[in-house]
This record gives C-alpha cells, sequence and structure tokens, in this order.
C-alpha cells in the first residue's frame, strides 16, 4: 500500500483539531536497524536496534511533530510560525512551512548551529535570526512574541508536536510486535522523550504492547535534568541538546521515573566516541548529540548499572551525521593526494 505520511497512517490516534489540513513530506516509517556488532562490542547477550530518525525528509526525527504542528497551524488560518532552535527543528519547521505556503521565521543560538542545519533553513527559505544569546534566550523570546502577535510557534511547547511524535512509538511496537524493555534516546528540550513516553502509555492502553524504561541522556555540559537545576551556560559539541532551561524537563523527569528508568549525562568524550563506533561499526552515521542515547547505554552496561542479559534495547537515533559534517573532518588529517599513476597508488594503499 502507498505511504501517504504520518497524518494518514496514525492520524486517528492522535489528538488535532478538526481543522487541521495535512502537509507531509511522507514523514516517519523510518528503519529499526539490527545493531549486531555494537550490541557485541558493548558485550554481548541483547538485542540492540537503531531507530534511524536521521532518515527523515529534513534529516531528523523533529519532522514528526512538524508535520503536526504546521498542518494544524495551516488549517486554522495561520500564516507565518516562529520557532528556536539549536537547528534541527528550524530546517523542519522551514520544509514544512515551505510546503504549506506559510512565511518561517527561525532563530538560533549564534555560531551555535551546524553547517548542515542552517543551510537547510537557508534553502527552505526561513528567515533567520541569530540571537546573541542561547537557544533558552531564544525561546523565551519567540515565546513572547508568538503571544503578543499572530505569529504561530512550533516549538514543543506547542502540543501538536508532541501528538506528532508519538507516532515513533507506535512504529517501533508495530516493528517488533510490543514494546522493548529498554528505550534510549537524547533528551535536550526534552519534547522527544515526552512524546514516546505518552506514545508507549497509548498504545499500551489500546493493544497491550507493555512498557520500556526510559533511559535519557544528557550532555555532561547541559544537564539540567542531571543536576536538578537549570544550567545558565550550557556547553557541549552535541550543539543540537546544548540546553539550560529545558521546557519539559518536568515531563521527562516523570517518564524516567514512571518508566522505572533514569536520565543521566554522558561527556562530550563517550559521545564523539560512540559516533565513531557507530559510524564504523555499523554504517550508521549520526550527528553528535544522536549519539548520546547510545553513549550513555554503552556507560550504563559497562559499570554494570544496567541488566540487558535476553533484553530488547531501541536506542533512537534522531538526526543525520550529514548535518553536522565539520565535527568528522576537522579532527582529521585531510586524506593523502597522490599523482594519477597506479604505482603511486599502490604505494599508497597496500
Ligand atoms: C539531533 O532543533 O531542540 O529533547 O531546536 O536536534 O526533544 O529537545 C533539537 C533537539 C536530540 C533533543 N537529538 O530532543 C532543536 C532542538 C537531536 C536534536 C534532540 C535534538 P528534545
Amino acid at each position: 500500500m502507498a505511504y501517504h505520511g504520518l497524518l494518514h497512517k496514525y492520524g486517528s490516534l492522535l489528538d488535532l483539531p478538526t481543522h487541521t489540513r495535512p502537509v507531509s513530506l511522507l514523514e516517519g516509517d523510518t528503519p529499526l536497524i539490527p545493531a549486531l556488532n555494537l550490541a557485541r562490542e558493548m558485550g554481548g547477550g541483547f538485542e540492540l536496534f537503531i531507530k534511524f530518525e536521521g532518515l527523515n525528509p529534513t534529516g531528523s526525527f523533529k519532522d514528526r511533530g512538524m508535520t503536526a504542528a504546521v498542518s494544524e497551524a495551516l488549517g486554522r488560518g495561520a500564516t507565518t510560525v516562529i520557532c528556536a532552535s539549536t537547528g534541527n527543528t528550524a530546517a523542519s519547521a522551514a520544509a514544512y512551512a515551505a510546503r504549506a505556503g506559510l512565511k518561517s521565521i527561525v532563530l538560533i543560538p549564534q555560531g551555535k548551529v551546524a553547517a548542515g542545519k542552517l543551510a537547510g533553513a537557508l534553502a527552505y527559505g526561513a528567515q533567520v535570526i541569530q540571537v546573541d544569546g542561547s537557544f533558552d534566550d531564544a525561546l523565551s523570546l519567540v515565546a513572547l512574541i508568538s503571544e503578543k502577535h499572530s505569529i504561530c510557534l512550533v516549538n514543543s511547547i506547542n502540543p501538536y508536536r508532541i501528538e506528532g511524535q508519538k507516532t515513533a512509538a507506535f512504529e517501533i511496537c508495530d516493528t517488533l510486535g510490543s514494546a522493548p524493555d529498554w528505550l534510549c534516546l537524547p533528551v535536550g528540550n526534552a519534547g522527544n522523550i515526552t512524546s514516546y513516553w505518552a506514545g508507549f502509555k497509548q498504545y499500551d492502553e489500546l493493544k497491550s504492547t507493555g512498557l520500556p524504561r526510559v533511559l535519557g541522556v544528557q550532555a555532561a555540559g547541559a544537564a539540567p535534568l542531571v543536576l536538578g537545576h537549570p544550567v545558565d551556560r550550557p556547553e557541549t559539541v552535541a550543539t543540537a541538546i546544548c540546553i539550560g532551561r529545558p521546557a519539559r524537563g518536568e515531563q521527562a523527569l516523570q517518564a524516567a521515573e514512571e518508566s522505572r528508568g533514569r536520565i543521566i549525562a554522558a561527556t562530550d568524550e563517550q559521545i564523539l566516541d560512540m559516533q565513531r563506533t557507530l559510524a564504523r561499526l555499523e554504517g550508521i552515521w549520526v550527528e553528535p548529540a544522536s549519539a548520546a542515547g547510545l553513549a550513555g547505554l554503552a556507560a550504563e552496561v559497562g559499570a554494570a548499572r544496567l541488566e540487558v542479559r535476553a533484553k530488547r534495547i531501541v536506542a533512537v537515533c534522531t538526526g543525520h551525521g550529514l548535518k553536522d559534517p565539520d565535527i568528522v573532518t576537522r579532527e582529521m588529517s585531510s586524506p593523502k593526494i597522490v599523482p594519477p599513476k597506479l604505482d603511486a597508488l599502490e604505494e599508497a594503499i597496500l
């Protein structure tokens, strides 16, 4: 059967107003890839799957919530959408707004957004404003301006973002036949973890698919939910999750507690190490933030803080490696140059 996108497939399970007018890029339906090599590297004895959300139309998981939020905004008669973003929300909002014929404005923290994300937002025609401040400053600003003017806010404070994002949990259950034992994922502004938990609970009530325990992972330099207080100057190489005051922090903590899971922090070194390992062992290249969930999992398993024997684990990889190519190339010396001669090539590679 032809695929018509998430609102078509799961719309009846999402709490969206009747005025909603679907705007879709055929997002979702992302693969759940078995990661045998990585599971073995972590010690083996369990099943590990990667939900590769970087394969969505704009290269990140944000497209799931954005199809819902922009569809609702269009149906309501909005003409302009706005968001604050560490990059992926910006690119997604810009793409869906373009498709809907809406104007999009995105606020990004100056100098802290990966090249592929900024380029995306510009390519899709967004008006991009850099804020001389953090993501959290930008989020406060868009909240204020959308209250004062008729501009639709499409950050995950917007409830329809959460509705659309729940579909990732539905897909995992549909593919596996039940919820996994553990779900691990990166946590920034905490919309995604909130949505997964809501989605799993809804599906369990409907289809008795069970509930996973949730392991949320923040970057150590931006870990307000681990520290128990906001972080005024968050710092991490995983720019996507460089967030000090998560809008849905309370709900993230609730998801961890209700699921008998937890929220932990991974260092930048652990995150970059996992990004490399995942690419080299599995052929799956994700952006740094997207490796945080797996980095946290590896640390917990390695320290025997998490019992994984015979368990089924799903790791959510939220964004594609192509979003942030600099992080890889800047650490490496540039590839060797040879003259166009066979003997020179032989000498270089054999
Ligand atoms: C790749 O784009 O907040 O905990 O403004 O881009 O739901 O915020 C991005 C977040 C994880 C964290 N992985 O998700 C934004 C933004 C990637 C991300 C997260 C983000 P949330």
